[in-house]
């Protein structure tokens, strides 16, 4: 009887733990959601190391998602122009490149694993004159 009891209880065990996994695998991700003129994440920091970004498209226009290591503010980055309009300077002084996902339709998905250092991220959309909209965010890694 005893026996029969341990058993029962570690398959219990093993079934929770199995559950467990396959939640966290569907929301182990950042949540971030673009939109005309924002971008919006879950969560604004998070440990050092393998960090995901699961990116959604909610606006009516092609967004991309571009992550840049900088000290400086995320609305006072250097500049360029592009189709007559102003983007962010991506070879600009102060700013790493990280990686990015461009051209992520309207109402389509997206996703981001990047590995982060401790340090101060700007995330933002870099198609012309998005940045310069609101499209952009301040993300800490500690
Ligand atoms: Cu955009």
């Amino acid at each position: 009887m005893r026996r029969i009891m341990l058993s029962a209880s570690l398959v219990l065990f093993v079934a929770v733990a199995v559950s467990g996994t396959a939640c966290s695998s569907d929301s182990g991700g950042i949540g971030t959601t673009l939109d005309e003129w924002t971008i919006t994440l879950g969560e604004t920091s998070g440990a050092s190391g393998e960090i995901t970004f699961d990116i959604s498209n909610e606006g009516a226009k092609v967004h991309e998602f571009v992550v840049f290591q900088t000290d400086l503010a995320e609305d006072q980055l250097p500049t360029t122009t592009e189709e007559g309009e102003i983007i962010v300077d991506e070879a600009g002084e102060g700013l790493t490149a990280v990686d990015e996902v461009e051209d992520i339709a309207p109402g389509s998905d997206a996703s981001l694993t990047v590995n982060l250092q401790p340090g101060t991220y700007v995330v933002l959309c870099n198609r012309p004159g998005h940045w310069e909209n609101g499209m952009h965010a301040t993300f800490t890694v500690a």
